[in-house]
């Protein structure tokens, strides 16, 4: 049994074991082990934000391991990661002379290779990304695709420029995938940038995807960094110019780790367990026989033949396996199949099937000439635009405009409110609220009825429209 999803924490940690996406029994705090069905699931979301990156990005891969003196030159940068990398000191028994360390993120592997494949202004944009695991040593308690030691499936984009606007034309872009990302998975986001105490080190700002847990702690499930051409200055990548002089290049970076993962089975999920959209449901539809004593191959073959019709277009399955029929819906609802189909003799008699649909859990029957693929295709988009309406409506609730510190005793969810630029009007209201500003709005979604600016609600001066939260 699950526990209910309002106890989010247990729910979050029980599903994920019980409808086995991870095995959290790795001995080795904040890695974990992904099972054969949570494989798939990442299989099948990856495949989805690869066709995203493909369009406009070429997939490479770059080593782990980066040398010491590589990672250590870009100041900032090292300040931001040094108590969170992992080192590698010896070769079997012999020290190395330079220590190794395991990517925290790789701006350091590649960007000395950038040097040296970037020459002149035809040799840009250039787009490049790698989906990869990554290692940081996270100090914060650590969880199952949410905070982990070693991300294993780190989403990595790095471009080059030659121009600020030419990179910031580029942040552009990487925004609108990364909202076609989320909008595919139906997963709603907040689009902010963050303050500059909390943005990646060596950037020159930060623009960061938020989403709201069950729980109401917000969760980054992506960032988008302008590098500027801080980088470039460390790495000495220069391009000659149409004109034969010579430039620094300007760069971004962005990366989408498992927390896509996470995000979705926490968002979409109820009691029963997981719930998916069609496009990255492991397993899409579930074909149950409803077996009487008399009428076994009657339904079996009705069952078979009705297999035989779906199997080219989705991942089907068959459940022959002795189980009651209840233990079988259970089973398959806590693994999010979206569409289940029962079969019993009524329905071979009648040329019907019953089906019913993961979210809404209502029994429906169905001639099953209807159960086409152009009308099973319609259901999934279907239930994914139910799944994404409930998803913004939660987050709606979760989030509460203010204009004085006041109105808010405890707080719950997301406050958006106006601030200004001072560093300590930012630092107060987290300190009132123990709770993070996660910037300003990017894009102020329609739906939030709220001005660009106003009084900040500290000290009264212009301000924009910004958001806080406790985060994950
Ligand atoms: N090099 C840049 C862009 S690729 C970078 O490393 N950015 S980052 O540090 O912000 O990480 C990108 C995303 O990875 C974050 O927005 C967050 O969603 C996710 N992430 C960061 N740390 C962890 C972690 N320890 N476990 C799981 N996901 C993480």
């Amino acid at each position: 049994m699950l526990p209910p999803k309002e106890n989010f924490s247990e729910w979050y940690h029980e599903v994920i074991q019980q409808a086995e996406i991870m095995d959290v029994r790795y001995p080795v705090k904040g890695l974990y082990v992904w099972f054969p069905f949570g494989f798939k699931l990442r299989r099948y979301v990856y495949e989805k934000l690869r066709e995203i990156m493909d369009k406009d990005h070429e997939e490479v891969y770059f080593p782990t391991l980066i040398p010491e003196t590589e990672l250590g030159k870009e100041g900032e940068h090292i300040k931001g990661f040094e108590d969170e990398v992992y080192w590698i000191t010896h070769g079997g028994l012999d020290e190395l002379d330079v220590k190794l360390a395991l990517r925290p993120t790789s701006e350091t592997a590649i960007y000395p290779m950038f040097k040296l494949w970037i020459r002149s202004h035809a040799d840009m944009p250039l787009r490049i990304y790698q989906i990869v695991n990554v290692f940081r040593y996270e100090t914060k308690h650590t969880r199952p695709l949410i905070r982990l030691r070693e991300i294993t499936s780190f989403k990595e984009a790095h471009t080059a420029h030659r121009s600020y606007e030419e990179a910031e034309e580029n942040i552009k872009l990487a925004i609108k995938l990364y909202k076609e990302f989320y909008d595919f998975l139906a997963i709603p986001y907040l689009i902010l940038r963050r303050p500059d105490w909390d943005k990646f080190p060596g950037a020159d700002y930060t623009i960061a995807f938020d989403t709201i847990m069950p729980d109401g702690k917000t969760m980054q499930i992506g960032t988008v960094h302008n590098l500027a051409d801080n980088f470039a200055k460390t790495f000495d990548i220069k391009y000659e110019t149409v004109n034969g002089s010579h430039s620094f290049v300007y760069q971004t970076c962005y990366g989408i780790s498992e927390r896509c993962i996470a995000a979705l089975l926490s968002i979409h999920g109820d009691d029963f367990g997981l719930i998916l959209p069609f496009e990255v449901a492991p397993i899409q539809i579930v074909i149950i026989p409803i077996l009487y004593k008399g009428s076994e191959d009657k339904v079996m073959n009705f069952a078979k033949e009705i297999f035989g019709k779906l199997e080219g277009d989705f991942r089907v399955i068959l459940d022959e396996s002795d189980e009651r029929p209840g233990a079988k819906y259970y089973k398959w609802e806590l693994k999010a199949v979206p569409l289940r189909i029962e079969i019993g003799p009524k329905e071979c008699d009648e040329k019907n099937v019953v089906i019913s649909f993961r979210d809404e859990r209502k029994k429906k029957k169905i001639s099953v000439d209807d159960l086409c693929k152009e009308n099973i295709e319609k259901w999934a988009e279907d239930m994914k635009k139910r799944l994404a309406k409930r998803a913004l409506e939660f987050m709606r609730e979760k989030i509460r405009y203010i204009e004085s510190i006041e109105e808010i005793r405890n707080l719950e969810g997301v406050i958006v409110f106006h601030l200004c630029d001072n560093i300590e009007c930012g630092m107060k209201i987290e300190e009132i609220f123990s709770a993070n500003v996660l910037g300003n709005f990017v894009e102020i979604p329609d739906w939030l009825e709220v001005e660009e600016n106003g009084k900040c609600i500290i000290c009264g001066n212009n301000g924009k429209i910004s958001a806080l939260a406790k985060s994950y």
